[in-house]
């Protein structure tokens, strides 16, 4: 989809109101309207097939865990995904296979297998996460079996991983915008998917106020009472050099600097207040739609943003992007030059929060394993 379109129906999906979108965006409403009538009968058909078992999940002979999200980007499923793999092959001596599908130019999966090179982690890119991980458990064999005697051979038609353990995701920025399902809005699946998850995380949660919180979480527990609901947030630990990965830099590097926060994430608020957090003299920012490659006519545009900066501000402006920016594609930062590229690396943390912490969230992962 073009840049600009996606753009639309992004704001269109995360409006309250919308009395208060352009008649451009208006003139989309009904067709996307339309589209996601179409959509949540697909869905609910999809169900149905599940439930009667003309599709099956497929049942690998390994604990599963699953990290979902029912809106698209920016909910915080990747570092998620990696703090509980680096758990487990640190903590617990398990080594993760960690099956992504990749899409979105796989900016993801790269990150990853960036991390996680060198470990015990392995990662399984394929749309079809039933036959990926059944090459990777032939190849590398597997420990924990449950039933054997049920590990069938995968068929074409089984896509679907049954799932022990199920973690879905909110982002506290963005939640669920207009609560409609795609592509009117940015749902997935409804809201009532809570039902079937054993624990909601509440992503960006140190970013929005109690209040914000506390609105979702009565969302969360209206479909699910008895849901675990944690809070976590992405903690920045350094940048590195997009000209040398090998050159790490502490957070101050751009104390009292004047930045600008290039990103192509589901979530650039969240990235955008984490800079100006850290005591930047004024940050500017460009946000493209996520997963958009970047192309030169963006470098062009960049440099032309950066100059502007420069001239009003006197001293040469610093880049920020994230490391999904980084992963997706390094090799164009290079055109930035002389202008230096910082790559902001963060981490996953649950917050302390009603009883819940870090190390309940720990003993709810190794129920996976019994
Ligand atoms: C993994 O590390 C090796 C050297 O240790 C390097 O040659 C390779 O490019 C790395 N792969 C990725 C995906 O970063
Ligand atoms: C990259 O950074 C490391 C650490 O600062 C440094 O030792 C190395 O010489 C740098 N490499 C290049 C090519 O500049
Ligand atoms: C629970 C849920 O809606 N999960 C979705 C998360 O996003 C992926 C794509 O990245 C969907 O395929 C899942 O269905």
């Amino acid at each position: 989809m073009d840049e600009k379109l996606r753009k639309m129906v992004n704001q269109i999906a995360y409006t309250q109101r919308l009395y208060s979108l352009s008649p451009l965006h208006l003139s989309l409403v009904p067709l996307l309207f339309l589209s996601s009538s179409l959509y949540k009968i697909a869905l609910s058909f999809r169900h149905t097939l599940y439930h009667f078992g003309f599709l099956r999940k497929h049942r690998l002979p390994v604990p599963v865990i699953s990290v979902g999200n029912l809106t698209w980007g920016g909910n915080g499923k990747t570092p998620m995904v990696e703090f509980i793999a680096n758990w487990f092959a640190n903590e617990v001596g398990v080594s993760p296979l960690i099956l992504t599908r990749g899409y979105g130019g796989a900016d993801e999966a790269k990150m990853l297998q960036r991390h996680f090179n060198g470990t015990s982690v392995k990662i399984g890119v394929g749309a079809n996460r039933v036959v990926t991980a059944a090459s990777f458990l032939h190849r590398y064999g597997f420990i924990y079996p449950l039933d054997i005697t049920r590990f069938e051979k995968p068929t074409p038609k089984s896509r679907v991983v049954s799932e022990k353990i199920g973690i879905v995701m909110v982002n506290a920025l963005s939640p669920w915008g207009n609560l409609q399902l795609l592509p009117f809005g940015p749902l997935r699946e409804p809201l009532t998917s809570f039902s079937r998850a054993d624990a909601a995380v509440i992503h960006h949660a140190d970013m929005v106020h109690d209040h914000s919180l506390s609105v979702i979480k009565s969302i969360i527990l209206e479909t699910n009472r008895f849901l675990p609901i944690y809070l976590s947030a992405a903690t920045p630990s350094h940048f590195f050099k997009a000209s040398n990965i090998s050159c790490r830099l502490p957070l101050d590097v751009v104390f009292e600097k004047t930045v600008l926060c290039v990103s192509a994430i589901g979530s650039p608020s969240s990235f955008v207040q984490r800079i100006e957090k850290m005591g930047a003299l004024y940050v500017d920012s460009l946000d493209y739609s996520d997963h958009h490659q970047f192309q030169m006519k963006d470098i062009e545009m960049i440099k032309a943003r950066l100059q502007n900066l420069k001239n009003k501000f006197g001293s040469k402006p610093t880049i920020v992007v994230t490391e999904k920016d980084y992963d997706r594609d390094n090799k164009i930062l290079i055109w930035l030059d002389p202008f230096d590229v910082f790559v902001l690396c963060c981490k996953l943390q649950i917050l302390r929060h009603n009883g819940y912490s870090e190390d309940t969230f720990k003993m709810l992962l190794t129920r996976s394993l019994c």
